[in-house]
């Protein structure tokens, strides 16, 4: 009862600033103003289920557009994870080897149906020609930012990422509106933008002149979201590099649970961070997210109904997204796919009420 008082007043809270809410670029297109503003609404309806890219591979075929999701359950997932990896590079496909050609198609068809498409961008590390994962220097971010020795080379990788953002138009010819997700789990330092690899200054620069270099490029059909990784302990923490209410729309952060032994870590660590976030949420007047999550494999056949599901329904939050169900690589997916153990158990959790599917949004 107390906890359903506490969701209620949450979603109230949330409410109330949606119709006031703005998207922190002033120059914001007409439609992404109102995505945010569909986003804070629709709230109330509950949770919009993601997946990353769920059109274009799955666990058992790739390019035939099948979705494993919507084999599993019936319906597409809300919310469609893309990603721009190599779009850096000037390569016509993504380091997930899917073509950006296609991307954009399948984003056009995800906006024709009223789904949400959010981009990921594990960026290159542009100072040793390596991938994102490269942190043998942290001297990355500094060399991409003005007078650095790669500067050059980000500002021609924001070329190519703002003329593919503002590639994304409808049958009308209007930008579509998209949820970009940079820099992201920058908590930890697996990237070379991570926390040992660059200067809290730094990282910030990094988000303000991406955001800027964007605007500048005519870029405004974007809604930004900051994400962390988890394991922040308390608000202050989770600020520490956050760019600025002037840059970020939504507000969330990653984390995934290991194996079927992390259940009890992972259900806790997702309400802590929730609950931080959604402090911070309802204070600066930002959507929240659960911005990346999954059990890679999916060794627990209830995991839908017994984990996922029971750690993040209290809490108003726009949408969850879980990782990709790679075609390649047979244990990395992290969602259900048919045949599955756990496909039952997802059919139930797609039946909730509040687990919002693509048809839910209609
Ligand atoms: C990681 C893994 C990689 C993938 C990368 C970017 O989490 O899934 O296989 O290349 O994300 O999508």
């Amino acid at each position: 009862m107390k906890s359903l008082l506490l969701y209620l007043l949450l979603v109230a809270s949330c409410l109330m600033h949606a119709c006031a809410q703005k998207p922190a670029d002033s120059q914001a297109t007409p439609a992404t103003v109102k995505l945010l503003q569909k986003l804070a609404l629709r709230i109330d309806k509950g949770i919009m289920i993601g997946h990353q890219d769920d059109l274009v591979y799955g666990h058992s075929w790739n390019s035939q557009g099948i979705s494993d999701v919507k084999q599993s359950c019936g319906d597409f997932p809300a919310v469609f994870g893309w990603e721009l990896g190599d779009i850096e590079f000037g390569n016509a496909v993504s380091l997930d080897a899917v073509p950006f050609d296609d991307i954009r198609k399948n984003v056009q068809w995800v906006n024709s149906q009223g789904g949400l498409n959010t981009f990921s961008w594990h960026c290159n590390n542009l100072l040793t020609g390596s991938n994102a994962w490269d942190v043998s220097t942290d001297q990355v971010v500094k060399s991409v930012l003005p007078g650095g020795e790669k500067n050059e080379l980000f500002v021609t990788s924001l070329d190519r990422l703002a003329s593919f953002f503002n590639s994304l138009k409808d049958e009308k010819g209007e930008a579509i509106p998209i949820v970009f997700r940079p820099w992201h789990e920058h908590t930890g330092s697996w990237f070379w933008w991570g926390q040992k690899l660059c200067t809290t200054d730094e990282y910030v620069a990094l988000w303000k002149y991406t955001v800027s270099g964007l605007k500048e490029r005519g870029v405004h059909n974007i809604l930004y979201a900051y994400s962390s990784a988890s394991g922040f302990k308390d608000t202050s923490q989770y600020l520490e590099r956050y760019p600025g209410d002037e840059i970020a729309d939504i507000i969330g952060f990653d984390e995934y649970q290991n194996g079927l032994k992390g259940k009890e870590n992972y259900m806790k660590s997702v309400a802590s961070g929730m609950s931080i976030v959604m402090q911070i949420a309802k204070e600066r007047k930002k959507i929240a997210i659960l911005a990346e999550t999954g059990c890679e494999s999916v060794p627990d056949s209830l995991w839908w109904t017994e984990t996922l599901w029971p750690v993040i329904k209290d809490y108003p939050i726009a949408y969850v997204l879980m990782w990709r169900n790679a075609h390649d690589k047979p244990n990395h997916f992290y969602i259900s796919y048919p045949g599955h153990p756990s496909e039952p158990d997802f059919k139930v959790f797609a039946g909730y009420e509040r687990t919002l599917f693509l048809n839910d949004l209609k």
